[in-house]
């Protein structure tokens, strides 16, 4: 594997594991070679015990299971079911929020508190609960009340979709998508895709874009805007990233995983004084907190924690010698980190209800003891520093300063002039041909690619062709490692137009806007674009894309999904395992934008896959008649 785009930092720890004979995510990639080919087209089915079933792709053998499910039935069935299983880990996740934000509104003497009464409020007002004269714990209650209920409601709508522009809405009711609730979709795609149950394609996939749509504006957007509730809605700031932020002389404690509940009391914790003297009194010089995943990206956006990695850096972190203790929740967390860890003194422990390791440490974690099990968890850190061996020790010193922190709200703020907030600069940015368009790049990063050159060699080539970019989940990470969430970043690589929205508000020109649940923000950003006017009615009117170039979780197909539901042209490196079914291939890449204005496109190529990208925005900014573009762009607008 070619590991020469990947930052400098990984790039030394993977030849240190390969020297030290240590396994990492990458061994164990190859040595799975090859890969199963009917499971990479999606042309296997165990769905039932008449299979498993495969399709054969050369039409020599089988062309149907012992059932009779063809290709497409097939194909569709296993991506919905990817979609169920991204949208239910999202919004379980924002179950859990849910949870705490009661514990705060019941227990005004919990460790949880309401930090931002204003998006409380906003929120309550959504969901239709009265905020005047009352007090926030009582609007709480009600808001806790009624998105429980939502979870599991089995008629109405998502309340979050009534934010959704009101074309886009009328046309989820048109093709029957609009979402009734989390738990209701998720159950419905799991019986559909059963045995014996529903076998036409495209209808299956609609069912999928219902559940996806169910995340997206349901699950993803109650954790995005419920953690902004209880642990404030995050502001730009600075930090940095990279495995260099861990201190050789302090105790590391790294918490990897995706809820912020405890990640986020472990992060005021260690800052205490008790705390940073118990660290001193055990021969350190402090304690020092580092993230990895997308817990990284929720404790950076609110209290400037800097990132020690991505996902696929998560083994190499304890590699390092200098981690302590990792704490690990939910989502991402590979099992392979019990046997590196089993390798160093890193102490690793599981702390949620729903996920254990074996052989891994277990302290399980409730909302209501977050302190006693934050402590718990430092002092077990602290007290494992005396363990670290000074001949496991191999810490790269690369970290680069970043800043973090932009949501729908600050687009307001900071593009908002002074007078008033508002998107209209941006908006009129964009009709002015300053900015040629926007686009979301997210996502994870797989063995499967190169690490890190989809992430940045797509941002790079966008930046030089004046769009905006927008990032969260692991990508950030990646953009952040790179050099990319700086203000200068603008000056190295981005065109002059957007070199001179850069220099005029300060921002760099790509924006972290958070962790993978984050990308609702996005979705708000982008109806709050359509809102402000100037820009078509709907949201896939706008010069804007989206795109994953090394998606690896099912998670990332129920984000592309919501996405291309609401409209968005969605862009993957690898293929979607579909490429067994020709019919379901030309509708999601394809037939599909007839109906949601929005379609997937596939493109291994970093480089072509933005031109695609920018090629799509082009054609937006043509229908909407904008004007040409201030400066002259290094790509051609036409093919
Ligand atoms: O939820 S980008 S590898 S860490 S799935 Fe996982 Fe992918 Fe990273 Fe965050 Ni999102
Ligand atoms: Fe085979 Fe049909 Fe059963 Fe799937 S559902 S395993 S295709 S018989």
């Amino acid at each position: 594997m070619d590991q020469k785009y990947s930052d400098k930092a990984t790039q030394k720890m993977i030849k240190y594991a390969a020297e030290e004979n240590l396994t990492t995510v990458w061994d164990r990639f190859e040595a799975m070679q090859p890969q199963c080919g009917f499971g990479k087209l999606g042309l296997c089915c165990r769905h039932c015990s008449m299979g498993p079933c495969r399709i054969d792709p050369f039409g020599d053998g089988p062309q149907t299971g012992v059932c009779g499910a063809d290709a497409d039935t097939i194909t569709a069935r296993h991506l919905t079911r990817m979609i169920a299983g991204g949208a239910a880990a999202h919004s379980d996740h924002g179950r859990g929020v849910v949870h705490t934000l009661q514990l705060a509104a019941e227990d005004m003497g919990s460790a949880y508190q309401i930090k931002d009464e204003k998006k409380l409020k906003a929120v309550a007002e959504i969901y239709g609960i009265k905020t005047e004269n009352r007090k926030a714990k009582d609007i709480a209650s009600d808001l806790v009340s009624e998105v429980k209920k939502e979870f599991g409601q089995q008629d109405g709508t998502i309340r979050f979709v009534t934010t959704a522009p009101e074309v886009r809405k009328q046309l989820w009711e048109k093709l029957g998508i609009t979402p009734r609730s989390i738990d209701r979709e998720v159950v419905e795609t799991l019986h559909r895709t059963t045995m014996g149950v529903d076998a036409e394609y495209r209808h299956i996939i609609k069912q999928g874009m219902r559940t996806a749509l169910a995340d997206g504006w349901g699950g993803s957007m109650v954790a995005t805007e419920l953690q902004d509730v209880l642990f404030g809605v995050p502001n730009p700031l600075k930090s940095s990233a990279n495995f260099g932020v861990m201190d050789e002389d302090k105790v590391n404690i790294l918490v990897h995983g995706h809820e912020p509940a405890l990640s986020d009391i472990i992060a005021e914790i260690s800052l205490s004084e008790e705390m940073q003297k118990k660290a001193v009194d055990a021969g350190s010089k402090g304690v020092n907190v580092a993230g990895i995943c997308c817990t990284a990206n929720e404790i950076l956006m609110r209290h400037g924690i800097p990132i020690a990695g991505s996902f696929l850096q998560q083994e190499l972190a304890v590699m390092t010698g200098v981690a302590d203790i990792m704490i690990v929740d939910i989502q991402c967390v590979m099992p392979g980190l019990k046997a590196v860890s089993d390798c160093f003194h890193t102490k690793l422990v599981t702390t949620s209800s729903k996920a254990k390791i074996p052989g891994v440490h277990h302290v399980e974690f409730h909302e209501k003891d977050a302190e006693k099990t934050a402590r718990e968890i430092i002092e077990m850190g602290i007290e494992n520093y005396s363990n670290r061996k000074a001949e496991d020790v191999f810490l790269p010193s690369e970290k680069e300063p970043l800043i973090a922190g932009f949501t729908a709200e600050s687009v307001y703020d900071f593009l908002g002039g002074t007078y008033r907030a508002t998107y209209r600069p941006l908006n009129n940015a964009i009709i002015e041909g300053r900015l040629r368009g926007a686009a979301g790049v997210i996502g994870c990063s797989n063995p499967n690619v190169d690490y890190e050159k989809g992430h940045i060699q797509m941002v790079k080539e966008l930046l030089k062709n004046d769009v905006l970019v927008v990032v969260t989940g692991c990508n950030a990470i990646s953009c952040a490692k790179h050099g990319l969430l700086q203000p200068e970043s603008a000056f190295k690589y981005a065109g002059k137009g957007l070199q001179e929205i850069c220099r005029a508000v300060g921002i760099p020109p790509v924006l972290h806007m958070g962790s993978c649940v984050d990308n609702s923000r996005i979705l708000r950003v982008l109806s709050n674009i359509v809102a402000e006017g100037g820009l078509g009615n709907d949201i896939c009117d706008l010069p804007a894309a989206g795109a994953a170039p090394e998606w690896m979780s099912e998670k990332a197909v129920a984000i592309g999904f919501y996405f291309v539901a609401s409209g968005v042209y969605t862009m993957i490196g690898k293929p979607l395992p579909i490429m067994g079914s020709e019919n379901l291939y030309n509708y999601l890449t394809d037939e599909i934008e007839q109906e949601t204005g929005g379609k997937w496109a596939f493109e291994e190529d970093p480089i072509e896959a933005a031109h695609k990208m920018i090629r799509h925005i082009d054609k937006k900014r043509k229908n909407l008649k904008l004007k040409p573009l201030v400066y002259e762009q290094p790509f051609p607008v036409e093919d």
